[in-house]
């Protein structure tokens, strides 16, 4: 038994033994937003961002420097 949720896939052994664990996991994944997708992320545009469960994360593209939120170009050697 599986449920497809956008990106994610969860997939339950047969019988589904509807745990606390699980039932919590599938109402966390149904309330998850892709802010890179919606553009509800604090990136900075030099920035890569990657959605996560319950958050998102800002990576600095090659040849930057920065938290993720701020990137600073990188002078060139
Ligand atoms: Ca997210």
């Amino acid at each position: 038994m599986s449920f497809l949720l956008g990106e994610f896939q969860l997939t339950f052994p047969t019988p589904v033994i509807p745990t606390y664990e699980k039932v919590s996991l599938f109402l966390t994944l149904q309330t998850e937003h892709d802010e890179c997708g919606s553009g509800q992320h604090n990136c900075d545009e030099n920035a890569i961002c990657t959605n996560t469960v319950q958050g998102h994360s800002c990576t600095c593209k090659p040849g930057y420097v920065g938290n993720g939120t701020i990137c600073r170009g990188r002078l060139a050697v």
